[in-house]
Formats: structure tokens, C-alpha cells, sequence
């Protein structure tokens, strides 16, 4: 029997963050204190917006405190009511950011080819009273936004884009950011490009803009008056300082998990029934997810003990998106049987897992991770 690895206590996550040149964010951390100004619009949240405007190509960037909340005012300013089609294969904040606001997420099954939202499913969904599609583009592969935007501009809805996997990515050669009215991006720490908690959303509706600059700053229009229903989703200073500084590294992060999916590619590539998700290399990519396809019939191991076994071995693999939104509360409670019209996120959920990449893990690392799935396999043993 091989040797298994061990990381002598060592435990290597997903999630870790990414984190560019400690001095560059010290130095902008240290402004900030010099100046005492510190959220409200901070001269680096302003950079920062600006800075995602330039790369994405969009008119607007509006900066907020995290993605979820960047999605409920999206949402609100688009004035969305009723229902609202959205993937259950996705995070769970997509879904919420609806219900939040009494509005109910029509979940809606996935392509298997691409994880995303399957617009072939969309038009039995729509009902009097819907007034959106939300698609999310998982793990940075766009959507198939030119039927989704047909589909939407034909039965009078409006489109939005959960974006939180997808900064850095394009479609069609144009970057995301840019299709139906707005996209919201999420900078978790957890994210490729973090700002410790943050995220934006990007439009080329200057009204929406406008609207969503107010509604995250309590819906002040000037000392002492208020417009609209807001609510505080502004992004700190100290959030925008360290997403400018990393946003420096972005290119060195992206080729970073390039190199390590390609390299996991190559160590896992003989297992039968195992598979990574393709990217398509002629679009730009940001690599962040890692994401294997087992099939347990084939490999001999269920999901589940795979990542079972990864944890022994220190390894916190996720089981993203396991069970799918529709599977958690309330929409469990609300809606039981929505799986029965979900098939393709019901057998994904049960196969897919993501392992650690980014820059807090090694070539080594890869190798080691990708021997101790090898050693699983029970033909190996
Ligand atoms: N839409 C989609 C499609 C999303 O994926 C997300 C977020 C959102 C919307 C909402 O965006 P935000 O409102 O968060 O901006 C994590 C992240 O918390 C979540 O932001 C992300 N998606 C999701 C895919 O992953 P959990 O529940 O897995 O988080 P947690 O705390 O278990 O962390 C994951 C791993 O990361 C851990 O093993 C440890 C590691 N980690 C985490 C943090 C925070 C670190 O090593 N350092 C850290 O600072 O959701």
C-alpha cells in the first residue's frame, strides 16, 4: 500500500485567502489613519470603483460592503417584486437576497455542461407575477447570456447577475460586468480578489447607478434629506485599501491557480471517473475553483468519503454547492418537492467538490493532495 501523505498537522483549506504586498496595504492603511477619514465614500473606495470600472469596461462601479447586500439593493433598485428565477446550484445568499426582500426565488435546474442556470428551463417557470432572471455565473463560466437576454427582453423581465465567482472573467471576449442591468461581484475574503468583506455591482444604466448610490447610503441625497428606502451598504476604507492592493497581484493570483489547475489536471487525469471542470482558455479566466466531478460508481468512492478522507488528512475540501438552496430552510419548508423538477442540481450536488488553491498552497501541496485522492481509491490499495 502507498505511503499516505501527511502534512504533520498541517491543515490546508479552501477558502485561503489571497493577499498582495503586505507593505503596499500598510502604507495605504497608514494614510487612512493620517487622514482620519474612513468610510463614506473614502477616497479609496473611489479609486477602487473606478479602478473595476476601467477593467471591466463599464460605466459604473458602485462599491459595497459585501455581495449579498449588493444584491438586495440591486434587486430593490430594479424594483423587483413577486418572483424571481434563479439556479438552486448556486450560494445560498443568491436565493436569500430575494426572500429577504418577500420575494420568491423560483428555482430553476442547471446544464449539465455548464453548471449555470439552463435557459431552456426558464420560459415553463415564468408566471404573472415574475419579474426577473438572476442568473450566477459559477465558477467564473458566464452564462448563456445571449438566451437569457432574449428570453428576458421578450417576456418583459429584467436580468441580473449574481457575478461573485466571476471578477476577472469574459464572455464572448467582452469582460463580465457589463450584460443585463446590472452584475453584483463578490470580494470575500475567500475570493480570488478580496477586500477582506466587499463586493460591487456594475451597470451602464446611470439610473440604476444613481439609484443604487443612494439606496447604499440610507437614501441621502444631501445633508438632512433622504429619497429613497436605503439601508448601509457602503464599503470601509480599509476594505477598499485592501482590495486595491491586491488587485496589483490580480495577475499573479490568476496565473497562480492556473498553474495549480493545470498541474491537478495532469495528477488526476488517469483516475476513470473523476474530472475537473473545464475553462474555456480562449476567454479570460480567474481559475479560482478547483471543482471535481466524481462519479462513485466509477471511481469506486462516493463524494462524500472522498472529502471525508481529504479532512482526515487535513485536507477542507468543500462539497460547494451541496444540497442545493432548495434543500435548505425556508425553501425546504415552502417548496418540498422543488427537486423533482431539479434533476441536474440533485446529481451534481451529490458529485461535485472543490479543493484548495491560491497562493497560500504550493506546487507541493497539489501533488501531495492529489496522491492522497490517488491513495483513496480502492484499486490503488
Ligand atoms: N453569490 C455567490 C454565488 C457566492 O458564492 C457568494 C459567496 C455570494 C453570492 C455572497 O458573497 P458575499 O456576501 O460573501 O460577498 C464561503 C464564503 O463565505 C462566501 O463568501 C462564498 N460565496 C462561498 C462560496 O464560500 P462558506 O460558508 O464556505 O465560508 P467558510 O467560513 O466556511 O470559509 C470557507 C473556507 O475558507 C474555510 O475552510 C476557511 C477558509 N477561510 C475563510 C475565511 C473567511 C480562510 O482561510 N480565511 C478566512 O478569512 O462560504
Amino acid at each position: 500500500m502507498p505511503e499516505e501523505p501527511s502534512f504533520a498537522g498541517k491543515q490546508l483549506h479552501i477558502g485561503r485567502p489571497n493577499i498582495g504586498d503586505r507593505n503596499s496595504l500598510l502604507k495605504r492603511i497608514n494614510d487612512i489613519i493620517d487622514r482620519c477619514w474612513l468610510t463614506n465614500n473614502g477616497r479609496y473606495v473611489q479609486e477602487f470603483e473606478s479602478r473595476i470600472a476601467d477593467l471591466l469596461g463599464v460605466k459604473h462601479c458602485v462599491a459595497i460592503c459585501n455581495a449579498t447586500i449588493g444584491l438586495e439593493i440591486a434587486i430593490r433598485a430594479l424594483n423587483l417584486t413577486g418572483e424571481v428565477i434563479v439556479p438552486s446550484f448556486t450560494f445560498i445568499a443568491s436565493a436569500h437576497s430575494l426572500q429577504w426582500q418577500q420575494i420568491t426565488p423560483v428555482f430553476c435546474d442547471i446544464d449539465p455542461a455548464t453548471h449555470n442556470i439552463d435557459p431552456k428551463k426558464i420560459e415553463s417557470l415564468i408566471t404573472p407575477h415574475t419579474t426577473a432572471i438572476m442568473g450566477v455565473h459559477l465558477w467564473g463560466r458566464a452564462c448563456d447570456v445571449k438566451a437569457l437576454a432574449e428570453i428576458a427582453s421578450r417576456r418583459g423581465l429584467k436580468l441580473l447577475f449574481d457575478a461573485s465567482h466571476a471578477f476577472g472573467c469574459s464572455h464572448d471576449g467582452r469582460m463580465i460586468g457589463g450584460f443585463g442591468n446590472a452584475e453584483v461581484f463578490s470580494f470575500h475574503a475567500t475570493k480570488f480578489i478580496n477586500s477582506l468583506e466587499g463586493g460591487v455591482v456594475t451597470t451602464n444604466d446611470d439610473e440604476l447607478a444613481q439609484k443604487m448610490r443612494l439606496m447604499k447610503n440610507f437614501g441621502f441625497t444631501g445633508y438632512d434629506c433622504v429619497e429613497y428606502i436605503g439601508t448601509n451598504g457602503k464599503m470601509n476604507e480599509i476594505s477598499a485599501a485592501m482590495g486595491l492592493t491586491n488587485l496589483e497581484s490580480m495577475d499573479e493570483f490568476i496565473q497562480i491557480n492556473r498553474d495549480h489547475y493545470e498541474l491537478y489536471h495532469e495528477e488526476l487525469a488517469s483516475i476513470p471517473g473523476l474530472a475537473l471542470i473545464d475553462y474555456d482558455i480562449n476567454e479570460r479566466c480567474n481559475f479560482q475553483y478547483i471543482v471535481v466531478d466524481l462519479d462513485a460508481d466509477t471511481v469506486g468512492v462516493t463524494r462524500n468519503a472522498m472529502v471525508e478522507h481529504l479532512y482526515r488528512h487535513g485536507i477542507i475540501a468543500r462539497r460547494y454547492f451541496y444540497p442545493g438552496c432548495h434543500r435548505m430552510q425556508p425553501y425546504l419548508r415552502s417548496m418540498p418537492d422543488a427537486g423533482l423538477h431539479l434533476p441536474e442540481t440533485e446529481r451534481l450536488s451529490e458529485r461535485l467538490f472543490c479543493l484548495p488553491t491560491g497562493s497560500a498552497i504550493s506546487a507541493n501541496d497539489v501533488r501531495t493532495i492529489s496522491r492522497l485522492i490517488q491513495n483513496a481509491l480502492p484499486l490503488q490499495r
